[in-house]
């Protein structure tokens, strides 16, 4: 019962677990040496060393049975796949896009969207930035300006829609550069970097609106749509009779060209698309996606991929599936307040975030302390979880300074239908273990930086 679900009361997982994966414990000695084996980058762990793992939401959520079972009807022809027409259909009934190219992930999309739309000179606002879009942006020749409300870089702060537009920040831009070199605003649903945090509606609407007087397009990396939806069902005047999926479809009928990582979600371990509504783009992007990722009927995706796609749209948007899935997350943010742990408030939507320039103060950022939690909750746990500050931030691509973000950040992510409650309680007492003894956590220093993208592969030693 969709309508029912704001009340509140107790909520299961609706589903019951069929097959499972195991997983162990390992000693702290042995974690010691494959923390330092990593060079202190969670991402360089072996997934064998991992017992808990909370380093992403992308592409590690469990498939149901019905897309298990949508595997089995993969038709792998390399034109035509039935499946991708079951997916460009599902695209359109659920998400309002016409057009669908597929891609082998989310960043196949923005770099197709970014070579079609920005020119050099560019300035592409968004509200914060994501480590790849705002890349594929630059790549382009564009600049990436942040216009998300300034309550959203405050860990503390309440706002209950901190992923909205400063429309005031939009402004000063156009007034700065003009309407002419902004291709796009790039506005992303449950704003990643910000802590999962959801923009509302009337936000939406009001940029709709400011777009179309400025003839500029509004592209929507869509990639957390329905959690979004969550939080305006349960929190935006108006939209508490609403089912998710009226507000997933009114959200995104407000936006003109769409990039989906379908790894979150729609819980597929691959897969992605690029979706627009204007026939003259569409083929712009066609003409694109056979140089890059494949024929436009398939992008970069198996016909088997498609199909468990266009399958986990439909339940990602059904109200028993998000409640667990908010519920759950809401469970592991509740019990690190409960002991007193600085994380980002409100509760995000895919994962727990915890202040590490809080937890750690006595380090500097330009120690990383992020990047050092991070690896401090490995040893202490075997709980994977990623760094979101001064590292994943890279540096300014003019001038080459560290950029130094407001946030300092540890995501704690939590996979879809994945893990249960015990995990959660298992994960917030490593956390607050690791918080007991924060004095005795040390800084990190780079030793080696790759160009881009410096968080996935850069190593560290301790100082
Ligand atoms: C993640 F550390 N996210 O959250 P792709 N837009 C948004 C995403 O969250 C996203 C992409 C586009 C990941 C994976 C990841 O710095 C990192 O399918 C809002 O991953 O190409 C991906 O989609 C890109 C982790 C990506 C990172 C970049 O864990």
């Amino acid at each position: 019962m969709e309508n029912s679900g704001t009340k509140k009361r107790a909520w299961a997982e609706p589903f019951k677990i069929k097959m499972v994966e195991l997983i162990e414990m390992t000693t702290r000695e042995h974690r010691l040496e494959c923390i330092k084996e990593a060079g202190y980058n969670t991402f360089l762990l072996k997934s064998k060393d991992v017992y808990i793992d909370l380093l992403t939401d992308s592409g590690t959520g469990a498939m149901s049975d019905r897309q298990w079972s949508g595997i089995m009807m993969g038709d792998e022809s390399y034109a035509g796949s039935r499946n991708f027409y079951h997916l460009r259909d599902t695209v359109e009934k659920y998400y309002s896009y016409k057009h669908t190219v597929p891609t082998h992930q989310g960043r196949g999309a923005e770099h197709i969207i970014s070579k079609i739309l920005v020119k050099k000179g560019d300035y592409v606002p968004g509200n914060m930035y994501f480590t790849t879009t705002r890349l594929h942006q630059e790549l382009a020749g564009g600049t990436f300006v942040d216009v998300i409300i300034d309550e959203a870089h405050d860990v503390a702060n309440l706002h209950p829609f901190k992923g909205n537009i400063d429309f005031d920040k939009l402004d000063a831009l156009v007034k700065k550069v003009g309407a002419e070199k902004i291709p796009y605003v790039c506005v992303a649903t449950a704003v990643n970097m910000a802590g999962g945090q959801p923009i509302s509606m009337e936000n939406m609407k009001q940029l709709r609106e400011w777009c179309d007087k400025h003839k500029i397009l509004v592209v929507h990396d869509m990639t957390r749509v329905s959690e979004n939806a969550f939080f305006i069902k349960t929190r935006e005047a108006g939209y508490e009779n609403k089912t998710i999926a009226e507000i997933v479809y009114e959200i995104c009928a407000l936006t003109d060209v769409a990039t989906m990582s379908a790894k979150k979600d729609p819980m597929v371990n691959i897969g992605g698309f690029l979706a627009m509504n204007d026939p003259k783009l569409y083929d712009k992007a066609c003409n694109l996606v056979v140089v890059y990722e494949g024929l436009h009927t398939y992008g970069g995706m198996a016909g088997r991929d498609m199909e468990a796609l266009a399958i986990g749209i439909v339940e990602s948007i059904q109200w028993d599936h998000i409640r667990a899935r908010e519920g759950q997350v809401e469970y592991l943010g509740q019990r690190l307040m409960d002991a007193g742990i600085p994380i980002v408030q409100p509760i995000g939507g895919h994962a727990v975030f915890l202040d590490a320039r809080t937890m750690l103060s006595h380090l500097p950022q330009e120690h990383f302390p992020a990047q050092a939690l991070a690896a401090a909750i490995y040893l202490q746990s075997g709980v994977r979880s990623m760094e979101r500050g001064a590292v994943s931030a890279g540096r300014n691509k003019e001038t080459g300074e560290n950029y130094m973000p407001k946030l300092e950040l540890v995501r704690l992510t939590i996979p879809r239908r994945v893990y249960t409650q015990a995990h959660m309680d298992v994960t917030a007492e490593a956390i607050i273990d690791v918080a007991a003894e924060a004095k005795s956590v040390k800084g990190l220093k780079l030793v080696y930086e790759p160009e881009l993208l410096r968080f996935f592969q850069g190593r560290f030693e301790e100082l």
